[in-house]
Parts: C-alpha cells; sequence; structure tokens
C-alpha cells in the first residue's frame, strides 16, 4: 500500500467509543508507560516535529488521540501508563478507557508496545504485554531511546526484555531511536504487514 506520510494530522481525541471514527480504515494503537517515547516514535514515523505533542510532563494526554494518515491508516496514541501522580479514580477511568478500545476496536490490526530499551521491563509493561496476548492482539515490541546504549549491547539487552515479557516470536521486536532514526524502516515494515 502506497502511503503519503506527509499527508498526516491529528483527527480527534476519544474518551470513549461514542467518539471513536466510524469507517473501515485500519487502526496501529501505541502503548507504553509515560515518558518512553510514544510521542517521539509518532513524530519520527510520520518525520515530522512536533505533531504528537513531545512532554516532559509525563501523564498529561488523558485521551485516545487519533492520528489520519492520509486516510489509509490511523495512529492511536494510547495514555500512558505508570505515571504514579494520578488517583485511584483516575486510574480506573484510564483502565477502563483503554480495555473498552483494545477488546472492541474491529479497526484495530496491532499495537505498538514501547518499552525502554535500558529497563528490564517494568510489571506494568508485563501485564500490558499479557493483556494483549489474552486477547490475541498482534505486538509489535518497539525498544526505544537505543542510542542512549552501545550497538555492541543491544543483543543483549533485546535478550533481557524478551526473557521478562515472555516474548511471543510471533511478535515483531524492533529496536528503535527517535534520535538517529535507527529502526524506522523496520517499524513502518511491521506496521504496513499488519493493516
Ligand atoms: N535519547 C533519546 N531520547 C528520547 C527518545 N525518544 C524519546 N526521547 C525523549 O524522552 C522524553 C519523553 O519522550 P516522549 O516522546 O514525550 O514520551 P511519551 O510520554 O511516551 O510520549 C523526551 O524528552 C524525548 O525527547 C530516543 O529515542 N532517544
Ligand atoms: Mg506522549
Amino acid at each position: 500500500m502506497e502511503i503519503n506520510t506527509h499527508n498526516a494530522e491529528i483527527l480527534l481525541s476519544a474518551a470513549n467509543k461514542s467518539h471513536y471514527p466510524q469507517d473501515e480504515i485500519p487502526e496501529i494503537a501505541l502503548a507504553g508507560r509515560s515518558n518512553v517515547g510514544k510521542s517521539s516514535f509518532i513524530n519520527t514515523l510520520l518525520n515530522r516535529k512536533n505533531l504528537a505533542r513531545t512532554s516532559g510532563k509525563p501523564g498529561k494526554t488523558q485521551l485516545l488521540n487519533f492520528f489520519n494518515i492520509d486516510d489509509k491508516l490511523r495512529f492511536v496514541d494510547v495514555p500512558g501508563y505508570g505515571y504514579a501522580k494520578v488517583s485511584k479514580t483516575e486510574r480506573a477511568k484510564w483502565g477502563k478507557m483503554i480495555e473498552e478500545y483494545l477488546t472492541s476496536r474491529e479497526n484495530l490490526r496491532a499495537v505498538v508496545s514501547l518499552v525502554d530499551v535500558r529497563h528490564e521491563p517494568s510489571t506494568d509493561d508485563v501485564q500490558m504485554y499479557e493483556f494483549l496476548k489474552y486477547y490475541e492482539i498482534p505486538v509489535i515490541v518497539v525498544a526505544t531511546k537505543a542510542d542512549k546504549v552501545p550497538r555492541g549491547k543491544w543483543n543483549k539487552y533485546e535478550s533481557v526484555i524478551k526473557k521478562k515479557l515472555d516474548f511471543d516470536k510471533n511478535d515483531d521486536f524492533i529496536i528503535f531511536s527517535s534520535v538517529n532514526k535507527d529502526g524506522l524502516d523496520a517499524a513502518w515494515d511491521a506496521i504496513l504487514e499488519k493493516i
């Protein structure tokens, strides 16, 4: 499929089902803890500086943000988890919103699950991965911030992450850097293969 990635825009933000776009366009959702590099990943894939706003303040985005890419594909930015400074009520609302989307959205083709390459996946990371596996949603694990570790150690970090996640080898695993664009082509290949 030919997709003109220059033709990308934020489409809408949704708190629940009634706000989702009503059509057949395939969606790729992005999940990960706050600050993992989700917005940077979107910006890098779309070759834009600031379409998906990167922010130093984690937990700011509380809605599902839908990005339209050339009317052929959508990215759905899921608010980051693992942000300490939210109340239990907020957290529960957040959980419901994400669960509703992930379990009922027919447009959803795969989830890009972002983890920081430098750290063993957190309990939240593992739970998210298990949740996706349970619902048989294809996953593309993207290990971000690869520029922060020496290339010679990438394999080692990859093994640590895969082991902790109990990684399913049918899923994709991509080492990525939004700083030097490592993994950019691999990420697009994995996404295009799913839609
Ligand atoms: N060195 C480096 N920094 C990154 C990378 N991706 C994101 N960051 C930085 O990490 C912080 C959080 O990134 P952001 O994309 O806003 O994360 P989000 O909260 O998951 O959307 C920002 O300061 C980014 O500049 C990366 O690949 N390499
Ligand atoms: Mg963000």
